[in-house]
């Protein structure tokens, strides 16, 4: 199920230094069915580490994709309005940039539901998804947006390309840093792209993990947390040039690469290149103290929660999310804390979640049951999500927002960090 990775997955050198042990944690996406909760639960080690060579931050641990990424994955991109606006302007600025038509081709690597690809094809332009999971990919054809069902990797692009089916856009969105052949993934992007072509990569960003403490977007699923320093070693390793990026604030924070075989490199890249350097990204002192940073939100956390059952206070939470699981296990928040947590997400309600089985429920749960807080363990949609539930709130229901510090949100005020 799973090995200790010992050599850095990008540069392949084995100076990895340590930087967060998370001790043994169950799977993030494995919700539980109820015919699961007796049976023996898979927890493995999560350590996230520093290569001193490249830059790339990574966890040491590699789990099966196709343990991860089987036919219950339970993740659908189209449970979010802001995902989907987000979709929607990028789909619609690469079309107007990049002048896109009938004849030209659109690929997603983890096009997920097709919640992206289906902007393409409302303009008539021609498009291919390629994405593991049965789910999503099954929800993708109902939808009618063209679904490989397979893991994205050079043999296929090698196929794709003999077929005359090269890309004018390429388009990962929180895909790379699931990656565990992330050389083979890179070097099939180079395969699949035109040579005018533009790949355009959506990554976490490892300055807003560490800079936010962000630690439970550490989980499985995620091998890797990106820097434009390391993501330029690895694109630069296929003759692939990171021409421009940008900062987002979507998931916590992150990095969109426009990459492409020609090097036409804007000023931003070198801009945040410098910022990283005058960070110390590239150096092992920047990760030094986030442990103990990781601990303090942990004890303070834990201790707010328990002051308010303490106080007779019911609390529930808000997103069953892969970083949801990361919190509530390494904090160690179980049922005595927690009656139930809720998600808009259909495949998730009436399941568990890993580690600590509580329940799912639907959203309007809050509302009907009114517990006193709710943990939002989705705190990456906080303005989404307290704008939802607007009723729960002026019902005298309070959020507790647990990143970069635990906090309870007073009613009127959304703060994102
Ligand atoms: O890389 C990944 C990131 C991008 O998404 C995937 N490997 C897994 C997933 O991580 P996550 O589960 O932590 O992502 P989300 O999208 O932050 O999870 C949000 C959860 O909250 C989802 O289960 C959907 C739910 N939700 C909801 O119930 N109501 C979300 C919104 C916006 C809402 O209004």
């Amino acid at each position: 199920m799973t090995h200790p990775v010992l050599a850095c997955r990008s540069c392949g050198q084995t100076d990895l230094t340590p930087v967060l042990f998370l001790g043994k944690m169950p799977l993030a996406d494995r919700l539980l069915a109820d015919s699961m909760l007796a049976d023996a639960e898979p927890a493995l080690t999560l350590t996230l580490h520093f290569c001193a060579q490249c830059a790339l931050v990574q966890i040491a641990e590699c789990v099966a994709p196709e343990q991860l990424f089987c036919e219950d994955y339970p993740y659908y991109s189209s449970f979010s309005d802001a995902l989907l606006k987000h979709s929607r302007d990028n789909a619609k600025e690469l079309i107007e940039q990049h002048k896109l038509g009938e004849k030209s081709l659109v690929v997603e690597l983890a096009s997920n539901d097709g919640y992206l690809l289906k902007n393409f094809i409302e303009r008539g332009i021609p498009v291919l998804g390629i994405d593991p999971a049965e789910g999503p990919a099954k929800a993708a054809r109902d939808a009618g947006v063209e679904t490989m069902c397979a893991f994205f990797t050079e043999p296929l692009a090698r196929e794709l390309a003999s077929s005359g089916r090269r890309a004018d856009v390429i388009i990962g969105n929180n895909v790379l840093a699931h990656v565990p052949d992330l050389n083979g993934f890179v070097a099939g992007i180079g395969v699949l792209l035109k040579q005018e072509g533009v790949a355009v990569i959506e990554v976490p960003y490892v300055k807003d993990l560490i800079d936010h403490c962000e630690f439970d977007t550490i989980y499985h699923e995620h091998l890797c947390y990106f820097s434009v320093t390391a993501s330029r070693h690895l694109f630069a390793r296929y003759s692939l040039s990171i021409n421009d990026v940008r900062r987002l604030s979507i998931h916590g924070g992150s990095l969109r690469l426009y990459v492409g075989h020609k090097e036409e490199i804007s000023p931003t890249v070198d801009a945040l290149l410098e910022d990283e350097q005058s960070s110390g990204v590239d150096e092992i002192h920047y990760y030094e103290d986030f442990a103990q940073r990781v601990e303090q939100i942990r004890e303070s956390l834990l201790k707010l929660l328990r002051g308010l059952k303490d106080e007779g206070k019911r609390i529930a939470a808000y997103g069953a999310a892969a970083k949801g699981a990361t919190l509530i296990n390494y904090v160690g928040i179980g049922s005595e804390l927690l009656d139930f947590v809720v998600d808009r997400n259909t495949h998730k309600q009436g399941r568990y979640m890993p580690g600590q089985h509580i329940p799912i429920l639907p959203c309007d749960t809050l509302v009907s049951e009114r517990p006193d807080y709710c943990l939002l363990l989705a705190w990456n949609f906080a303005e989404e999500i307290m704008n939802q539930q607007a009723e729960y709130i002026q019902r005298g229901g309070r959020f507790i927002v647990p990143i970069p510090a635990p906090r309870i949100i007073q009613e009127g005020s959304v703060e994102v960090h």
